[in-house]
């Protein structure tokens, strides 16, 4: 191995270790909230966000070669051509076979991302034949959750201010995450997601749960989720909405099967809606205080 060989050698691997630590940094072992100084995403907990993570690491692996061909590339033209080393510059104006080649190879690359970018558009886009539908409201500054199969069940959901979490809530991080009445789901279970806005455009997004709908006024956007195993999801609006867009987080509480029906059958009386009316009306005052 001659010296330019070695350096370019020791210039390559230098640049793989680099990218490889970030790629590492990209994916750790993350939780259904977002962990301090967390650069990379939350644990996949449905099969949208599997499939969005798979085709994340696809594009990062594409992105890596491309940043180390052309790094590498223009690492050894520096140094190989050098005014010290080609004193006499070449006089090559143009290559048909490098031409096609340089315009047929990005088109490839491309092809190649956009079949499964596609295949997973159209697969969080809807789903055949769900379990039950959810419709769920962007308010200033709360969501409101109806449930359409049941006979009108619905009820808002509010963020627990600072000075009202609870220790555990506290150790868990879920300052401007936890809420006073969770949007409650069967796991396991295919389930539609309308969204819609009563007011501004809000945006209904849990990243473990790989669902991100805006929610406009006067429109109904579909999605749905199947959330893979009971336990607490957490998101935001992610569409700034006002001065209290920071304040109205989404918390997906997914139990089993069973306690969802036990859930269902007792909610109607939890959630009444003359109390609700005269709660909301309390609560909005002081959440504009904040
Ligand atoms: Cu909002």
């Amino acid at each position: 191995m001659n010296l330019t060989a070695r350096r370019r050698a020791a210039f390559l691997a230098a640049a793989f270790l680099g990218f490889a630590a970030l790629a590492l940094l990209a994916h750790p072992a993350a939780a259904q909230t977002p962990a301090p100084w967390q650069t990379g995403m939350q644990q996949a907990h449905s099969p949208v966000e599997e499939g969005i993570q798979s085709l994340n690491l696809l594009v990062t692996y594409i992105i890596i070669a491309i940043t180390i061909f052309v790094a590498g590339l223009l690492a050894y033209v520096t140094f190989r051509y050098s005014a010290k080393r080609n004193p006499v510059a070449g006089k090559l104006s143009h290559h048909s076979l490098l031409e096609v080649a340089w315009t047929a190879i990005p088109v490839l690359i491309l092809v190649v991302i956009a079949i499964p970018s596609f295949r997973l558009i159209y697969f969080e886009d809807r789903t055949h034949d769900p379990y039950m539908t959810v419709k769920v409201t962007g308010h200033q500054w709360y969501w409101e959750y109806t449930y359409p199969d049941t006979k009108g069940l619905h009820y808002d959901s509010y963020m627990v201010h600072d000075e009202d979490l609870s220790p555990e809530q506290k150790a868990a991080h879920l300052r401007h995450l936890a809420v006073d009445n969770q949007l409650v789901l069967p796991a396991g279970k295919d389930i539609r997601i309308l969204t819609t806005s009563g007011d501004v455009i809000h945006s209904f997004f849990i990243p473990s749960l790989g669902v991100q709908r805006y929610a406009i006024p006067g429109r109904t956007i579909e999605t749905w989720v199947n959330v893979d195993k009971p336990g607490d999801y957490y998101g935001e609006c992610n569409q700034i909405c006002g001065t209290n867009h920071s304040v109205m987080p989404i918390s997906i509480h997914a139990v089993s099967l069973d306690d969802f029906k036990t859930w269902l059958a007792q909610a109607p009386a939890k959630f009444n809606n003359a109390s609700l009316e005269g709660d909301r009306n309390t609560r909005l005052a002081s959440a504009s205080e904040h």
